[in-house]
């Protein structure tokens, strides 16, 4: 049984789509981010970088308690223990990475930098456009190169439905 600490944004999602695609049995606690429950000590323990999503496994690979927090991270764990959605070769789990490493640390924050930039920061007054041309112009490349990958292959590391895919979804 796993505690899924979550929050419904599109990072959160991404683990909530992996527990139920790998038919994982577990329990939603949520973790209210617009009121602050990211920063209560309990939750702490388990995330120490105060975000969500995070999980325990009660019976992690040593048979102790595992928790884990960072989506890129969870995904990887939750495949190699179900050995599902991680292709069938350890070169497909390597291009599997590499695409989940591109949503996280490319896809990911500059997705977000972009909307903060656009939809957030003119409501509190601000019109940063050198803010908004950066961001907007690196989603824009980004979004290039993953069309381009999609268009030949049926999912983004090959012909196989993967964790990448579920992170790059959301
Ligand atoms: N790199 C982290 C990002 C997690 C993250 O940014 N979570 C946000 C919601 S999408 C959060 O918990 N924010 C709480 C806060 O900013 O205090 C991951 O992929 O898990």
């Amino acid at each position: 049984m796993i505690d899924f600490y979550y929050w419904p944004t599109p990072t959160g999602w991404k683990i909530a789509i992996a527990l139920e695609e790998m038919d994982i049995p577990y329990t939603t606690h949520l973790v209210n981010i617009g009121k602050g429950d990211q920063f209560k000590p309990g939750f702490l323990k388990i995330s120490p970088n105060n975000r969500m999503p995070a999980i325990v496994d009660h019976n992690g690979p040593d048979g102790a308690p595992l928790a884990l927090f960072e989506s890129g991270a969870i995904l990887q764990y939750l495949a190699r223990q179900t050995g599902k959605f991680y292709g069938a070769t350890y070169r497909d789990q390597l291009v599997a990475d590499q695409w989940l490493m591109w949503q996280m640390s490319g896809l990911g924050p500059m997705a977000g930098q972009n909307h903060h930039f656009k939809k957030y920061a003119p409501l509190m007054g601000e019109n940063l456009t050198y803010a908004q041309d950066r961001y907007t112009q690196e989603t824009t490349r980004l979004y290039r190169v993953l069309n381009t990958q999609l268009a030949q292959s049926d999912y983004v590391a090959g012909d196989f439905f993967s964790i990448a895919d579920m992170a790059i979804w959301p």
